[in-house]
């Protein structure tokens, strides 16, 4: 009898331990196209075809390796439409003497997987995601030892764990561990950005993408233009590139942004990784290699890696520690439904229609577009987190819960209460147009303070500051503003908190059907 072995749609690594220790000949891979994968959210039609896309090629990739995959399609007359009713379907074609399924990425499809056993009377054994470089048995370990979950101490001991940039005496490369200090520059006016490369819909991408134009029309987001990498192969170019044209300014330019242009210096890398077609070891020790040969300095290198053997491992250890409650938290009692113009993108605020704009296009805004624009105007505005958590879900092609629910709630929303940061990402139009270009063209005026022809980013960040006063004034960090706060005149705290209102009461919330 055979043993079956699931692939998920964001397992796509041809070392998935699932395949470890397994003779072809006593496997049969399953892949399951599903309805409620797409639809659970519905999630932005790029997401859904680059996924579908990258399953089929990697399908061909085992067939070539030479393994036997049972490939269900989105269409297949009796798809059930569901992982656990494929699995029912599965056990009937091939009678397997046991399940063996790598741990999913989300929580929702961890309890499918544990119903599984009981279910079909048969053994399943889910095994560790080692594609991370962290368990979750290890962060919960470090978490324990822990009294704060401050990620600069976890991105340490990744660094002592993988040798990455340390000297052979255990240090860090130059010195210290971080260097944000040397990052952070703002855009320099008329400079031309490296672009990823793009690659063309081939038989199977354009097929896929026919498929997702006619069954889901009404979701979020273009099609036009697709140009992900849905190979290992050609995300290993996308790699190679990268490391190339725009590693050696990341460091730099890592919080700018500037109209009209959706990368920068950014890699563009993160629906690969996420989909399992690069691994994240692979990606570093790429960045680590460019370092030792003098092409990309330090600072770029360094924060490079941080943000993958740091905030991305750390991201999920946070996820698997804290859920599920984590998911409802709403520690500033935010009650706001979503404003329409985060699906619309028709809002004069020119900050927020670029990142929206290439959210729609590309399925990808930049991380500084979605902390400091969308996440950030969201938390001022309080709206509640679990509204912009859904939005973040649907709209980017690299939206996994596992990565997107602790940015959200945690990094950008403060809802977590500051288990995951030391204060709120929150910051006024001062911020943005100090690392943009988007103010000088604003129907918006950065440098007036409240009425109607202002940033609304001014008002709404010193009415936040009032409204969650008995909440962070006790915060060190957030000393200075409290002392700015106390230093204005009555009349002036007054006009601010006036302007937000009539901000905030203009806004139309979005209707609930685009995620759901
Ligand atoms: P680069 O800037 O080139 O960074 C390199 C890699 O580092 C990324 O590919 C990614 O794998 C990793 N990385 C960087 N920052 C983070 C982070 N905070 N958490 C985890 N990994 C990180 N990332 C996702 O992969 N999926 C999401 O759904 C997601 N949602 C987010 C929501 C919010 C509110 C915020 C603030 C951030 C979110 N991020 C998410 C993190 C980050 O914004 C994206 O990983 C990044 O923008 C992807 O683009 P890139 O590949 O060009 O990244
Ligand atoms: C995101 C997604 C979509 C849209 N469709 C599928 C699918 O049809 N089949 C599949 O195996 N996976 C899909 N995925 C990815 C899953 O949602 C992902 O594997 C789980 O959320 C676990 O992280
Ligand atoms: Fe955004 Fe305000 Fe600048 Fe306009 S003026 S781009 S709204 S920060």
């Amino acid at each position: 009898m055979t043993i079956l072995v699931p692939i998920l749609g964001d397992q796509l690594s041809l070392d998935i331990a699932s395949l470890r220790d397994v003779a072809a000949a006593d496997v049969v891979i399953l892949m399951m196209e599903v309805e409620e994968e797409a639809t659970y959210v519905r999630h932005h039609k790029r997401k859904i075809a680059l996924v579908l896309s990258a399953m089929r090629h990697f399908a061909d990739t085992l067939r070539a390796a030479g393994w036997t995959v049972d490939y269900v399609n989105l269409d297949a007359p009796g798809n059930s439409g569901c992982f656990t009713g494929e699995i029912a379907r599965a056990v009937e074609r091939h009678r397997p003497r046991q399940i063996r399924i790598v741990e999913p990425g989300e929580w929702r499809v961890r309890k499918f997987i544990e119903s599984w056993s009981e279910r079909f009377s048969i053994p399943v054994e889910i095994l560790d995601d080692d594609r991370f470089l962290c368990s979750i048995l290890e962060f919960q370990t470090w978490a324990q030892s822990r009294g704060d979950l401050v990620m600069e101490f976890f991105y340490r001991e990744m660094r002592r764990k993988t040798g990455l940039l340390m000297t052979s005496d255990g240090k860090p490369q130059g010195g210290v561990w971080n260097l944000d200090k040397e990052n952070r520059q703002r855009p320099i006016p008329g400079k031309t950005y490296p672009k990823p490369v793009q690659f063309a819909p081939d038989a199977i991408t354009s097929e896929v993408l026919e498929l997702i134009a006619t069954r889901y029309p009404g979701h979020f987001g273009n099609l036009e233009g697709f140009a992900f990498p849905v190979t290992a192969q050609d995300a290993k170019r996308a790699l190679a590139h990268f490391i190339r044209t725009a590693l050696p300014d990341f460091g730099a330019f890592q919080d700018a942004m500037v109209t009209g242009e959706d990368w920068l210096y950014h890699s563009w890398l993160s629906p690969a990784l996420n989909l399992g077609l690069l691994t994240p070891i692979e990606v570093v020790q790429a960045a680590a290699r460019a370092f030792e040969s003098g092409e990309v300095p330090l600072n770029a290198a360094e924060g490079f890696i941080r943000q993958i053997i740091g905030w991305r491992e750390y991201v999920r250890g946070y996820y698997w520690l804290e859920m599920p409650e984590v998911a409802d938290a709403n520690y500033l009692m935010a009650t706001r439904s979503l404003p329409d113009f985060y699906w619309t993108g028709e809002t004069d605020m020119l900050c927020v229609a670029e990142a929206v704009r290439n959210t729609r296009d590309n399925g990808y805004a930049h991380h500084i577009q979605r902390l400091m624009v969308l996440g950030n105007f969201a938390m001022l505005a309080g709206v509640r987190p679990q509204d912009i958590a859904d939005w973040f879900l649907v709209v980017y092609a690299d939206a996994y819960e596992w990565v997107e629910l602790p940015n959200v709630i945690g990094m950008s929303q403060y809802a977590d209460g500051g288990r995951l940061a030391t204060k709120p990402y929150a910051g006024g139009g001062s911020y943005i147009n100090r690392m943009s270009d988007h103010c000088r063209t604003c129907r918006y005026d950065v440098k007036q303070k409240f009425g109607a022809a202002a940033c609304p980013f001014n008002a709404l960040y010193w009415d936040f500051v009032a409204r969650h006063e008995q909440r962070f004034r006790r915060n060190r960090r957030m000393a200075n503003i409290y002392a700015t706060w106390d230093r204005m005149v009555p009349d002036v705290r007054a006009d601010y908190r006036r302007s937000a209102e009539r901000f905030l009461a203009g806004l139309v919330p979005a209707p609930a059907n685009w995620v759901r």
